[in-house]
């Protein structure tokens, strides 16, 4: 199987952690994309009643498209369940995410719901945290003066770019990547980065998962 297929297959697997009446945490990627897929088909066939929340825009759109019912988070009493990609997760359970420039939304929601499912290929299971770059969102104001102390730290950083433009996030803030290759205490750097006058949020997902599951081509594994 492709990496896709093994996508595909997580995706449909979770949407079976979702029952009906649930307000439901749906995050952004290509590995939700099937989730959200097979989520609609479920809500037409089953007639669900369940309400999305989305991540993102592109999520929105789709699930709109599908007949899912969408509310803003600020909209809904509670969210029952998550489910989101994710970019890195190691032994701990800990991840990054962000790849898709939709991390503090992800975050936000994700804080805000009583059980979080991350449903990835395996290409994803990493031992150490690092090696994917870690999305940091800051605001434009500053930025280049946040930029340089990443550097003076050894962060390694590069600012998300499209040519020659910065790429704005839902909150039209600029994301600065940091090449990190390994990072030895996840906690640590969070803090540290949190920390900093200017940043907004960190892709660094630290104790928020209750359930994986993950894509092999001999089919899905639930790890935790
Ligand atoms: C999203 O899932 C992002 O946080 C992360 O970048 C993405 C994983 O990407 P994909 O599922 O497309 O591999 O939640």
């Amino acid at each position: 199987m492709n990496q896709d297929e093994l996508k595909q297959i997580v995706g449909r697997e979770a949407v079976n952690y979702i029952q009906d009446g649930m307000t439901v945490g749906l995050g952004t990627g290509s590995t939700v994309k099937h989730l959200v897929e097979a989520l609609g088909k479920r809500v037409q066939t089953e007639n669900l009643n369940i309400v999305g929340v989305p991540t993102s825009n592109r999520t929105a759109k789709r699930a709109k498209e599908l007949g899912i019912t969408i509310k803003d988070i600020d909209q809904v009493d509670h969210i029952d369940l998550t489910i989101d990609g994710a970019d890195q997760i190691d032994e701990h359970y800990q991840g990054i995410k962000g790849g898709g420039i939709a991390h503090l939304r992800e975050k936000i929601v994700a804080i805000n719901s009583r059980k979080n499912i991350w449903i990835v290929d395996e290409s994803k299971l990493t031992k150490q945290l690092g090696s994917f770059p870690l999305p940091v969102e800051v605001i434009p104001y500053g930025s280049q003066q946040l930029f340089k102390k990443f550097k003076k730290r050894g962060y390694n950083p590069k600012f998300r770019m499209d040519g020659d433009r910065f790429i704005l996030t839902h909150s039209k803030n600029y994301i600065i990547d940091l090449g990190l290759g390994k990072i030895g205490d996840p906690h640590k750097l969070a803090k540290n980065l949190k920390d900093m006058t200017g940043v907004v949020e960190h892709g660094l997902f630290l104790d928020i998962v209750n359930t994986i599951i993950v894509g092999h081509a001999n089919g899905t594994e639930v790890i935790k």
